[in-house]
């Protein structure tokens, strides 16, 4: 069967040997947290990278501030496309343009709790995006040319059917965030039987960085910890502290997701830092960052978080934050990226949180400065 590339005539890559000596990028979601720790990644192995960014009223390119900046002190390869995984014209004409030789789909509405209020655009943008961009690698032609990576989630086990979870765990999703990951998980191995195509899930555990989005928990109570230390803020409200996750740092799970790209065969993995921890403890880790310590008393929507020094209440608990259904325990088996990938995580739960509090400090003292 010929690709739909006839539509649009038929254009000569070369072989895909000959095409992958070059060393073009694109990424989906290049203003996320994963998209700036990736482009640094890639730029500093000599990547051309190329990242496609929605236009909006509001400033959405903070993260990536640095790259624009050297590139007008000294020339880099990073250029920016406007674009939109909703648009399937733009993609096909972003891909025609770039050619790139690899694609990271990182593009998403990546908010679980949110994905329960806009789940029809949740789902057009995680599940059908994705196969947007997988129809239009196809529609130019490139199908056997590019290798593709889809950010997939743990949030795809959802429901505890055993752990910990590995590749070969049933998934049972408990959100349309979830859900529509689903659907980009499947299509993405469908493309890959169906096509031939290069094409992998990075089934990634929950990673946190200090560029983590703000009402996403580690870096809410980061923040918080931050402003209390500080006495700007009186008290962090949050959900459901026992749910557990488990927690890596950002900038190891971007080097796994190139290392996903460069084997002979493409498959998916698991990367995962294989602890679990509640957030309850996050919490009170983060306070330790600024010598607080936290004692609870109550349960339920009672319960408070107490600091031990002052007497204090700076904890308390807002059924607002409680999700219609919740994901209670994540707990990730990376062996298969440690045996097939060499890949391992460096940062530790520990050396994360310290990190995250001590950026947050740093941007609570000079706001004008810090804008992640
Ligand atoms: P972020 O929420 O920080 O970034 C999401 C990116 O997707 C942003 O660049 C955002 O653009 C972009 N985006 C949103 N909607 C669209 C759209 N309609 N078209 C094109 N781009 C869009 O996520 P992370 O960096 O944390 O995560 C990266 C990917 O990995 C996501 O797909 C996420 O679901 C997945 N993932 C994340 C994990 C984590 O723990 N961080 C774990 C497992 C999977 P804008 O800046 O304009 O909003
Ligand atoms: P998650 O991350 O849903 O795991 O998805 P999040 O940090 O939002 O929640 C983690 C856990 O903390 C509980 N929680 C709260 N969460 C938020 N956001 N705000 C609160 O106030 C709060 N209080 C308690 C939550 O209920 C949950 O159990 C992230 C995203 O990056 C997804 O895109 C990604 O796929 C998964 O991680 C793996």
């Amino acid at each position: 069967m010929s690709a739909p590339l006839a539509l649009l005539g038929k254009v000569d890559y070369g072989t895909p040997e000959e095409y992958r000596k070059r060393k073009v990028a694109l990424i989906s979601g290049i203003t996320g947290q994963d998209g700036s720790y990736l482009t640094e990644l890639l730029l500093a192995k000599g990547y051309e990278v190329h990242g496609i960014i929605r236009r909006s009223s509001s400033f959405n390119t903070g993260r990536l501030t640095h790259l624009y900046a050297d590139q007008h002190e000294r020339p880099t390869k990073f250029y920016t496309h406007y674009g939109d995984l909703t648009d399937s014209t733009n993609l096909v004409y972003i891909l025609a343009q770039v050619k790139p030789t690899e694609v990271y789909n990182l593009g998403a509405q990546s908010h679980v709790k949110v994905s329960f209020e806009m789940a029809e655009y949740t789902g057009d943008v995680d599940a059908l995006g994705t196969l947007r961009l997988l129809d239009a690698i196809r529609t130019c032609g490139l199908e056997k040319h590019i290798r593709f990576y889809q950010a997939s989630t743990s949030e795809l086990y959802g429901k505890v059917v055993e752990s910990p979870q590995s590749e070969t765990t049933p998934f049972y999703p408990r959100s349309p965030y979830g859900a529509a990951k689903l659907y980009a998980y499947w299509i993405t191995v469908n493309y890959r039987e169906a096509y031939g195509m290069y094409a992998c899930n990075g089934i990634l555990f929950n990673h946190e960085s200090p560029r983590r989005g703000r009402t996403f928990v580690t870096r809410k109570i980061t923040r918080a910890v931050a402003d209390i230390s500080l006495g700007k803020q009186k008290c962090l409200f949050l959900g459901n502290i026992d749910a557990k996750r488990d927690w890596g740092h950002a900038r190891d799970y971007v080097e796994g997701m190139w290392r996903m790209l460069q084997q002979d065969e493409a498959e998916d993995f698991v990367l995962a830092t294989g602890e679990t921890h509640p957030v309850r403890e996050f919490v009170e880790k983060a306070f330790a960052c600024v010598n607080m310590s936290i004692r609870w008393e109550g349960s339920g929507l009672e319960e408070v978080g107490i600091d031990v020094q002052t007497g204090r209440v700076v904890v308390r608990i807002d059924e607002k934050y409680f999700r219609p259904a919740e994901v209670e325990l994540l707990l990730g088996n990376p062996a298969k990226a440690e045996k097939k990938l060499g890949w391992k995580p460096k940062i530790t739960f520990e050396a994360l949180c310290k990190e995250m509090v001590a950026a947050d400090v740093e941007a609570s003292q000079n706001p004008i400065e810090n804008q992640n």
